[in-house]
């Protein structure tokens, strides 16, 4: 999307402290996205500063929470759902180091961010809006998560770290490792995290009940040299949560288990014409079940059990090649098919178990190319343009799935479509501290499968029973941005707004004459298209540095939006202000954050079913200190969370289900 942006925000001094970080190193071969790194070392290493006191420790939830532009639905302690400038699910799009990943849960439980861990990480990038960094047609943009590789022909063959965490709220505890061979040719890694946690208290005393969770993540990766500028690469990661309450839901899970593997080649002949070459073949499966028997009886009508599946094989090529000194040159071409079955069986009191799939074994194929330019126009200016386009085709894969959905619709199920996506970014310096960029792109985005052919997928925001709907159209969108950036040896400062305008957006609206299935639902919807929605923002942030000592952080987020029928969009956070000063003295780093909300008001309850929610002001500290011994480091991090244990939930937060109120974490990592 935006530009040159490359904002590197690293995560350090145990809270996320945003520093910009080289802002291209680059140089004028300035790239055009807007992409925020999260990144806890390797490329740090040459830089001793920045690699003190990373903790490696924060979860990935509270990662991504702290990115402008970034909110996340909340269910409970675990898999917050993320959205990128109030939107989320189709609309953007994650991937796990290129490989798409989709989730099973029909109640978005476990987001693709679900299944893998900052110790696995080497960066988050999240891109907004459309552009060339994405390995899909998306609207909204989205995260890759880049999976950390060993490397090779490090001075140190050996290296490593081991972690240990514990919170005195919900007494959660964490242990971690990880190590890491480097040699010339070959190189491997592995890790592994083990995390469990109890119920949690709410600010104010509140105990919230199923808020528990237990999950451990391993992954391993290598990396071979087969001759010169040849490379292979696997890389594996297994995550398995078990025992994990969703307060917020009417079910909790026993088990989210996810398997991720991929085996990549990679040419790098760093030539003129043809820079590198990727290919990676990728395939992965989860399996998740849903679990109420631990939920008192009252809460349980009719007992119920929910499986589902999803599985995913897809591979991508990705080249990049220079043509003339002024044109740099990207082209990715990437496909996969995934496919999903959601099951439940509900066992009535005193008659015989009821069984119905709820994903009636739906498959996507999709095949894609994005072509994009990088043009130095001067030594001032440059532009990125590009298209993507992409077939998708939707189908249900069993005879059970298509006789389910026959008793709704006559003829075929089976959707093709196409998509088109085209961009263009701008970005002109006008001097050294001025920076101006502008985007301007049209996206485009096929419905999901859940959109398309589900049968009464239960929706816990707005109460709702949900039916699929095999004939929507693709939702549409124009993305506007512009942007100023100045930056000065002590304070960088970056503004920008943005406009999404769409046409055929998709929703669900309420439909007559259907009963619904799950007891206390208020109705049925079914998913249309609404003929247009417009969504506006805009962020700030400013990195200032007055003294070497002290360095201050502010990220603001706004968004706000409305469709065809002047209701507000749902799930759209209201202003948000995170601001962060940190302190360093004789090798102590302090650091305090305050975080304010406003409240939302602006909210359509006929439309969506949302209510307002108040505004809300909370306050962390934290304290850390790095001391080497010779090449090994040991990091201590503690924080107080929510210091005036104040009783808060954010807008996203479903049910407005309260927060956790003051917890103490103490993190202590070694690295050697
Ligand atoms: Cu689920």
């Amino acid at each position: 999307m935006t530009l040159k942006n490359i904002a590197v925000f690293t995560f350090m001094l145990c809270i996320a402290v945003t520093t910009r970080a080289q802002e291209d190193t680059t140089a004028a071969k300035t790239i055009t996205l807007l992409e925020v790194v999260v990144q806890h070392d390797a490329k740090l290493r040459n830089s001793r500063e920045k690699k003190q006191g990373a903790d490696l420790q924060i979860s990935t939830d509270q990662l991504l929470e702290s990115i402008a532009g970034v909110n996340m639905i909340r269910r409970g302690s675990y898999a917050w759902e993320p959205t990128i400038r109030g939107l989320n699910a189709g609309q953007i799009n994650v991937t796990i180091s290129g490989m798409a990943i989709v989730g099973a849960c029909t109640d978005r439980m476990d987001p693709a961010s679900s299944y893998i861990e900052p110790n696995n990480l080497q960066s988050i990038s999240v891109s907004y809006g459309v552009n060339n960094q994405s390995y899909g047609s998306s609207i909204g943009g989205g995260f890759n998560f880049k999976l950390k590789q060993p490397e090779l022909g490090n001075e140190k063959k050996i290296t490593g770290l081991a972690g240990l965490g514990y919170e005195t709220n919900a007494h959660a505890m964490q242990t971690l490792a990880a190590v890491e061979y480097s040699g010339k040719r070959f190189a491997i890694r592995g890790n592994g995290i083990f995390r469990k946690a109890g119920s949690y208290t709410a600010g104010g005393g509140e105990k919230i009940p199923f808020s528990q969770y237990a999950k451990w993540n391993g992954g391993l990766s290598a990396i071979y040299r087969l001759a010169d500028h040849h490379f292979i690469t696997l890389d594996y990661i297994q995550d398995e949560g078990r025992d994990i309450g969703y307060p917020a839901l009417l079910m909790d899970v026993a088990f989210a288990k996810a398997k991720i593997g991929s085996v990549s080649y990679q040419y790098k002949p760093h030539n003129k014409r043809l820079h590198s070459w990727e290919t990676k073949w990728y395939y992965n499966t989860i399996d998740h079940a849903m679990d109420d028997t631990h939920r008192p009886k009252n809460q349980v009508s009719i007992h119920m059990d929910m499986p589902g599946t999803s599985q995913t094989m897809g591979f991508y090529s990705d080249a990049q090649w220079g043509l003339g000194s002024r044109h740099h040159i990207t082209t990715r071409l990437n496909g996969y098919r995934n496919r999903l079955h959601a099951e439940m069986t509900m066992y009535p009191e005193n008659a015989a178990p009821m069984f119905m799939l709820t994903i009636p074994d739906a498959q996507r194929d999709v095949i894609g190319l994005d072509i994009s330019d990088r043009i130095e126009l001067s030594s001032k200016a440059e532009i990125i343009a590009g298209i993507r386009t992409d077939y998708t085709g939707s189908s249900l894969y069993s005879a059970e799935g298509k006789q389910l959905l026959s008793g709704m619709y006559t003829g075929n199920l089976n959707r093709s479509r196409f998509l088109f996506n085209a961009y263009v970014n701008g970005q002109y310096r006008v001097s050294d501290h001025w920076l101006l960029y502008t985007n301007v792109a049209k996206g485009m985005r096929g419905a999901t499968l859940q959109e398309m052919y589900g049968f009464y997928l239960f929706n816990r925001m707005d109460g709702y029973d949900y039916l699929g709907n095999p004939g929507l159209s693709n939702e549409e969108s124009w993305n506007l941005g512009t942007g100023v950036r100045f930056q000065q040896k002590k304070i960088t400062v970056d503004g920008q707004a943005f406009a999404y305008l769409f046409r055929d957006y998709i929703a669900g609206k309420p439909r007559e004459g259907y009963s619904v299935m799950t007891s206390g639902a208020k109705g049925v919807k079914q998913y249309i298209n609404i003929a247009s929605a417009v969504l506006y923002g805009a962020e700030a942030t400013v990195s200032a540095r007055p003294f070497s000592f002290l360095r201050i952080n502010s990220i603001n987020t706004y968004s706000r939006g409305q469709d065809a029928d002047h209701h507000a969009l749902p799930l759209i956070a209201p202003f948000k202000s995170e601001n962060t000063v940190t302190a360093l003295w004789k090798g102590y780093r302090f650091h305090t954050t305050a975080v304010y909300s406003a409240a939302q008001r602006h909210v359509s309850y006929t439309g969506y079913g949302e209510l307002p929610s108040e505004s809300f002001f909370i306050l962390h500290l934290g304290a850390g200190k790095s001391f080497t011994i010779r090449t090994t480091v040991l990091d201590f991090n503690v924080r107080m969370m929510n210091v005036f244990d104040k009783k808060y939930y954010e807008h996203l937060d479903i049910v407005k289900l309260s927060r956790p109120g003051r917890n103490l974490e103490i993190h202590t990592t070694i690295r050697f």
